[in-house]
């Protein structure tokens, strides 16, 4: 009797002066765990007389419930303690000041982005957006792309798996199979089927193509540019591809090429060079020592215009299209396209535009 009482007190004593969780956990195996030694006075019970088991029973029971709630307590008292060390250690003194300079810089690629719209709304273009998933008419049906053209196929475009809606569709709103777009003309697509001309817009955004290497990325940014209007012709494409390459490259002397091409939904198609001069080994946009293309573009397919529900007899227009990475490449003087999507630090540092900056040549044109 005495015995057990002596067992307690040194027992919960113990408990009670656990430094950590693991040297209570050492405690609980000690007392309670199969070889401890409470387990071993509880175990004697079977070998007693009623009488005994009568007297002893409630004691050696009460040493366990004791022993125990001792653990029980401690346990929750040094997690306590360890949840007010770490909230302790984490605290953020808000008081601190404010960095000495803004951390964060504009993407080359949103800076031309924000370029590029200020320049076209400058010529009278509002910008148009639409959704990156897109259906099979408004992506290649409408434009004219055949049904056996290599852009449809699984290795060039990202279809989703959808059995109900397998195959092409004839019209608008039939849905067909569902894609991510592989260029912006299903903006200008939707914008003629949904408004009237006359119409002047750019479309830009990202784009998916199933092809990687360091050129290439399975995402990347277009821009397209559309006027619908009556009696518009190649003169107009002209004019508006010179005064636009001019803005952007903040260069008067911008000479273009325009070369016979082929695109399914222009007729006819150019393609647009813009010269070069090479000053110390680099090339520079401006005169015409060498050639560079930058832009595809013609006069939109009649078929085309056709397709969104209007009469090509009375509507004409010419449409454009380029790579926003290039452009950027081209103007600031970047090599590598993957990394503009690395999202590395030390590269967005580098190439990074202050959030009101105004733009620059300070990089040339690379190659
Ligand atoms: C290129 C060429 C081009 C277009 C895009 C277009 C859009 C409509 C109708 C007709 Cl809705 N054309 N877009 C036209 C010519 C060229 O892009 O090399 N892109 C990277």
């Amino acid at each position: 009797m005495a015995d057990l009482q002596q067992l307690e007190l040194d027992a919960v004593a113990r408990i009670g002066a656990a430094a950590d969780l693991s040297a209570l956990e050492g405690l609980r195996v000690e007392f309670l765990g199969k070889q401890g030694s409470v387990s071993a006075l509880l175990k004697t019970l079977g070998g007693m007389s009623p009488d005994e088991r009568q007297s002893q029973g409630p004691l050696i029971n009460g040493l366990r419930q004791s022993v125990s709630d001792a653990i029980t307590a401690r346990k929750a008292a040094l997690e306590a303690a360890e949840l007010e060390a770490k909230l302790a250690g984490e605290t953020i003194d808000l008081t601190l000041p404010a960095p000495d300079s803004a951390r964060g810089s504009v993407h080359p690629v949103s800076q031309v982005m924000d370029e590029l719209a200020e320049i076209f709304a400058d010529m009278g273009f509002a910008v148009a957006t639409g959704p990156e998933i897109e259906d099979d008419w408004r992506n290649f049906t409408a434009l004219n792309i055949p049904e056996t053209h290599p852009a449809r196929a699984m290795h060039d475009t990202f279809y989703f798996p959808d059995e109900k809606r397998a195959g092409p569709a004839a019209g608008p709103g039939e849905g067909g199979r569902m894609l991510l777009r592989t260029h912006t003309s299903p903006v200008q697509i939707r914008t003629m089927t949904a408004q009237e001309p006359p119409i002047r817009i750019i479309a830009p955004g990202r784009v998916y193509r199933s092809d990687s290497d360091a050129t290439h990325t399975p995402m990347f940014h277009q821009i397209e540019g559309l006027v619908i209007d009556k009696g518009i012709n190649l003169g107009h494409l002209k004019w508006t591809l010179e005064t636009f390459l001019r803005a952007f490259f903040e260069r008067d002397d911008v000479v273009l090429r325009l070369r016979p091409s082929y695109f399914p939904f222009t007729e006819p198609s150019v393609e647009v060079d813009v010269g070069y001069t090479v000053i110390k080994g680099k090339r520079v946009i401006g005169g015409s020592e060498g050639w560079m293309e930058v832009l595809g573009s013609g006069m939109v397919n009649r078929k085309v215009i056709e397709a969104c529900g209007l009469d090509p007899d009375e509507w004409q227009g010419f449409a454009f299209g380029t790579g926003v990475d290039r452009l950027a490449m081209l103007k600031y003087g970047m090599d590598d396209l993957r990394a503009f999507f690395d999202g590395d630090i030390r590269w967005l540092r580098h190439y990074g535009f202050a959030a009101l900056d105004v733009p620059t040549l300070s990089g040339g044109v690379g190659a």
